[in-house]
C-alpha cells in the first residue's frame, strides 16, 4: 500500500524532504502546498506532482492524506500542525519545532487528541557519523558515557540559501543549537542544568551567531556544546558536527572528513563513516541529504505500522525547553535548569 503525503512549504530546504521521498518505496507526495503559488507551482512541475495549492486547509480536507510534511519556517507551524492533526495518521514539523513551549505543548496536545503521530524533523541524529557513534555507545564499546564535547564550527555562506537567518537573534542556538542538544539527549540522556555563552561574530547579521554551553545531564554526564557560524576554517567542515565521547572503558571521536576512532586500551581502530552523497544531493549538503533520506525512512516503517518517528513531538518538547533555559542563562549569566 502506498501512503499518500501532503508536502505544505515548498522552500529551499523542502526539495531535500521531496527528492527523499520520491526515492523511498511506499510512500507518495500527491499534493504540494505554500502560500506562493508560483513556488507550489515550481514543485508540482519540478517533482511531478498532479496536485498543488495555497490554500492548506482547503487541501488537506480535498486530499485526506495518509500523512502532512511540514517544511516552513517556524511561525506557521503552530496552525499549520494542528491544522493538519485533524487529516492526517502522521504529522512531520520541521525544526525549529516552535518558539516557545507553549506553542509546543499545544501541537504535542492537538496531535494527541487526535491519535496523530507527530514527529520533528530533527534529521542531525540521524546523520551517518551520529548513528555510528550512537550504536558503538548502545553496544557498550566506551562503557558508560560520562563526558561529550560537541562542535559546530564553520563560515560557510549560510546566509545565500536562507537569509531569514541573517535576522534571527537567538540564531545558533534555534538553528543548529537544537539539532546539537537533541543529539546530545540522544547520546547522553537528558539534561539537569547548564549555563551558556553567546557570541555576536559577524558583524553583517543581527544575532548571536555562535553560542558555547555546558551541560549536566542527570546521569551526571558533562557535556559541552559549541557552535559558530563565523570561524575560518580550511577545509570548512560545515556541515559536519565534530565529537569527542568519553566512558570509563574508552573514547570515541568524529574529526573532520569523516573520519570515527575508537579508543580503547587494546589500541585504536579507525574507519571512514561519510555517507554516499544522494543522485540528486551535493557536496557539502549529502550528510544533511543522506540524513533526511534516514529520518524519512522511519515515516514510511511507521506508517506501516512498525515503530515511531524520533525524535516525538513530545521528546522535541524537552529539547526546546533545553534551548530556552540556554537563552535564559546567556541572558543572565545564570546556571538554569532544563
Ligand atoms: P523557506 O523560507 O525557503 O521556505 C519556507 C516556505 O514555506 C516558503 O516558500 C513560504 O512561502 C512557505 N510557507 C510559509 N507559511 C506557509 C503556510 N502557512 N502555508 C504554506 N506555505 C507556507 O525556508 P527554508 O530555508 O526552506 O526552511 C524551512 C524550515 O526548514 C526552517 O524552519 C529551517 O530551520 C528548516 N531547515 C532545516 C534543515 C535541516 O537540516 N533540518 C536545513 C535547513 C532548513
Ligand atoms: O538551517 C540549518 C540547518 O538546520 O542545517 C544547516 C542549516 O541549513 C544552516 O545552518
Amino acid at each position: 500500500m502506498t501512503h499518500r503525503g501532503v508536502l505544505i512549504g515548498c522552500g529551499f530546504f523542502a526539495r531535500n524532504h521531496m527528492a527523499a521521498w520520491a526515492e523511498l518505496e511506499g510512500v507518495e507526495i500527491v499534493a504540494v502546498c505554500d502560500t506562493d503559488a508560483a513556488k507550489a507551482a515550481a514543485y508540482a512541475r519540478d517533482f511531478g506532482i498532479a496536485r498543488w495549492g495555497t490554500d492548506a486547509a482547503a487541501l488537506l480536507a480535498e486530499i485526506r492524506p495518509d500523512f502532512v510534511d511540514i517544511a516552513t519556517t517556524v511561525g506557521s507551524h503552530r496552525a499549520l500542525v494542528e491544522l493538519a492533526a485533524g487529516h492526517a495518521r502522521l504529522v512531520i514539523c520541521q525544526k525549529p519545532f516552535a518558539e516557545t513551549v507553549e506553542d509546543a505543548a499545544a501541537m504535542v496536545a492537538a496531535c494527541a487528541e487526535t491519535g496523530a503521530m507527530l514527529a520533528v524533523h530533527e534529521n542531525f541524529r540521524w546523520q551517518r557519523p551520529i548513528r555510528e557513534v550512537k550504536a558503538l555507545v548502545r553496544a557498550g564499546a566506551i562503557g558508560v558515557p560520562r563526558w561529550l564535547r560537541l562542535s559546530f564550527r564553520h563560515g560557510y555562506d549560510i546566509y545565500a540559501n536562507q537569509p531569514y537567518l541573517a535576522g534571527v537573534r537567538d540564531l545558533a542556538l534555534t538553528d543548529i543549537g537544537l539539532h546539537l542538544f537533541d543529539m546530545v539527549r540522544d547520546l547522553m540522556g537528558d539534561i539537569d542544568r547548564l549555563s551558556c555563552e553567546v557570541q555576536r561574530r559577524n558583524p553583517r547579521v543581527a544575532g548571536f551567531d555562535a553560542f558555547q554551553a555546558l551541560l549536566r545531564h542527570h546521569s551526571g554526564a558533562v557535556s559541552t556544546v559549541e557552535c559558530s557560524f563565523h570561524s575560518v576554517l580550511s577545509p570548512d567542515p560545515f556541515p559536519q558536527s565534530l565529537l569527542q565521547i568519553e566512558g570509563d572503558g574508552g573514547s570515541i571521536e568524529v574529526t573532520a572528513g569523516f573520519r570515527l576512532r575508537l579508543h580503547r586500551a587494546e589500541g585504536v581502530e579507525e574507519r571512514d563513516v561519510e555517507p554516499p552523497c544522494p543522485v540528486w544531493g551535493e557536496r557539502p549538503w549529502h550528510l544533511i541529504q543522506d540524513s533526511v533520506l534516514a529520518f524519512q525512512r522511519q515515516a514510511v516503517a511507521a506508517l506501516d505500522g512498525c515503530g515511531t518517528v524520533e525524535p516525538s513531538g513530545a521528546h522535541n518538547l524537552g529539547t526546546l525547553a533545553a534551548v530556552l533555559a540556554a537563552i535564559r542563562a546567556a541572558e543572565r549569566g545564570t546556571v538554569e535548569r532544563v
